[in-house]
């Protein structure tokens, strides 16, 4: 591979309790994922990003981590990780963890150390323990509140019941957020990185990249201020979190081969997002204002333009994203009245999608997204065009979401359902006797990936032909130049490539001297119909 493979590699999310179960207890392991590796190899693509595999009580389904030099025994053993290193390289895949650094799991040493201590002992300050505020102490040291719902503070009883202090978790209580003012993390957090590098992993995902470091003084969040004035919150990318971000990369950068940082940041200003990828600090970050557009023309072009200049500016490639497990599918997204509306948690109490227009559009938005120049990720399934599971059962919701939200958000199972591998297999093939910790709604049978890798035109030799011709044509290292048109389209030339998109609008004609080298759709004559992407090559 090429130097610096993050500027254009293709990352496959791998959701690893919903990828492959090789031992039957109905969640996926990495003994299973060591078996798809070759399934990814022919996919095409350069790397993998598994989401947490750390000893976890799995309040947050791994984003709560107990231990971060091991392994679950859901997914297996340090030696099953080391397999999966060795085997992904021995196929020219990269390997990216996910890390967490906002918070630990309460059952994290650090934090079972931290309450066994007094108040204001040295064990407390890895997190943000805080007196309550009254005379007794029983208000809430500020107003932050959970982004799963409900409020960010929770209060610590001694053993024989009488409360002391309050802990800041900004996701579930079984996730207290650590102080990164404190030294004893930072080091901490070294030695993890190190701990990884070490067994060979090509570079981290890191998670909520943008909440490490708090304001001073944690002061109140005038939320609706901030909605109106479009300003983050105390709790969000605070400029002192570059510190932490220039230090790993010290740390990487001691490291042979290319390591990398992939920053999960939700900043919605490109600019903001650009500062996590100066020289110094991460190599890319998610693009979340692409996977947020809207289904409109206008809103790609202005997104695209918007966030390659963002980048440009400090020399790090941009990149491209539909899905991960925290958003509703982009086949059901799209499939909807408003598709930027919502990312999030779709339930039978929601409008239902109509995931035939969906899967066009996905289609098409994949095709676009393959052809721009950069990195691209992409979500465990979305080759097969699975649909979100809107019509879970209630009672099998996982998500903290559904439960802190008091059952009023319904949270991201729906996009977390075991992966169908064999359309005749009990379980579509997630595990050798059918089990599966989420039911498969009946839709997946006919987009299993037995039957699509089988079937010209499916939506996996989309993205398999896509993939080998990106690479081919050296599309992620190309340039962008936009080509003029009516609204509706969204065109750029990348190279000798001509990429058309056709969102919502009337057919629009293929340009002469051209030929087509890639559809989103069978094209019927020589016009572009709504909700196609083509690749054109000059007829020479
Ligand atoms: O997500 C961070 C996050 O804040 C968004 O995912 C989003 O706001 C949230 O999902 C809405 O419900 C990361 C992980 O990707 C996610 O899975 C974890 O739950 C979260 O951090 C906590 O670690």
């Amino acid at each position: 591979m090429t130097a610096e493979w993050w500027r254009d590699a293709v990352i496959y999310q791998i959701y690893p309790r919903s990828f492959a179960d090789s031992n039957g207890d109905g969640y996926g392991d990495l003994p299973g994922a060591i078996e798809k590796l070759p399934y990814l190899s022919e996919l095409g693509v350069d790397a993998i990003w598994l989401s947490p595999i750390y000893t976890s009580p799995m309040a947050d389904a791994g984003y709560d981590v107990a231990d971060y030099e091991n392994v679950d025994a859901m997914f297996g053993n340090i030696a099953d990780a080391d397999a999966l290193i060795t085997a992904a390289h021995g196929l020219g895949i990269k390997v990216i963890l996910d890390l967490v650094p906002n918070h630990t799991s309460d059952e994290h040493r650090w934090f079972q150390a931290a309450i066994a201590a007094e108040p204001g002992s040295p064990e407390r300050d890895y997190y943000l323990f805080r007196d309550g505020l009254g005379e007794d102490g029983s208000l809430r040291p500020n107003n932050w509140t959970s982004v799963f719902g409900g409020k960010g503070w929770t209060r610590l009883t001694r053993p024989d019941g009488t409360p002391e202090q309050w802990y800041l978790h900004l996701f579930d209580v079984k996730q207290p957020d650590l102080d990164w003012s404190s030294e004893k993390v930072r080091e901490g957090f070294d030695d993890i990185l190190r701990f990884w590098l070490d067994k060979g992993v090509d570079g981290f995902r890191i998670d909520v990249a943008h909440s490490l470091v708090k304001a001073d003084g944690l002061p109140d969040w005038d939320h609706e201020a901030a909605l109106l004035s479009g300003e983050t919150g105390p709790m969000w990318d605070q400029d002192g979190v570059h510190d932490v971000y220039r230090r790993w990369r010290r740390i990487l950068d001691g490291y042979e081969g290319d390591r990398s940082l992939v920053a999960e940041a939700w900043v919605a200003d490109p600019t903001r997002l650009a500062n996590y990828l100066r020289p110094d600090e991460m190599h890319t970050a998610f693009n979340f204002e692409f996977l947020d557009s809207r289904w409109n023309a206008k809103a790609y072009r202005d997104v695209i333009t918007k966030t390659m200049a963002a980048d440009r500016a400090v020399g790090a490639p941009t990149t491209w994203v539909l899905s991960n497990h925290d958003v509703v599918r982009h086949v059901s997204r799209f499939g909807l009245q408003d598709p930027g509306a919502s990312h999030e948690g779709l339930g039978q109490r929601d409008e239902q999608p109509d995931n035939e227009i969906g899967t066009r559009r996905a289609r098409a938005a994949t095709l676009m997204m393959l052809a721009l120049p950069g990195s691209a990720y992409l979500y465990q399934g979305e080759e097969l065009g699975l649909p979100e599971h809107t019509t879970l059962d209630d009672s099998l919701r996982q998500d903290p979401t559904w439960f802190r939200s008091e059952f009023t958000r319904v949270g991201r199972d729906g996009c977390r359902i075991p992966m169908p591998w064999n359309a005749d297999a009990p379980g579509l093939g997630f595990s050798p006797n059918g089990e599966t910790w989420l039911p498969q709604p009946e839709s997946y049978r006919d987009l299993a990936a037995d039957q699509q890798m089988a079937t010209p035109g499916s939506t996996w030799r989309l993205y398999h032909d896509a993939l080998a011709m990106r690479k081919d044509l050296g599309l992620g290292r190309g340039t962008l130049e936009w080509v003029e048109g009516p609204d509706a389209l969204v065109a750029f030339d990348n190279g000798d490539v001509r990429v058309m998109t056709n969102v919502l609008g009337e057919p629009i004609a293929l340009p002469e001297g051209y030929r087509v080298i890639a559809s989103s759709v069978d094209l019927d004559g020589d016009v572009l119909p709504t909700d196609t992407t083509v690749w054109l090559t000059p007829v020479r």
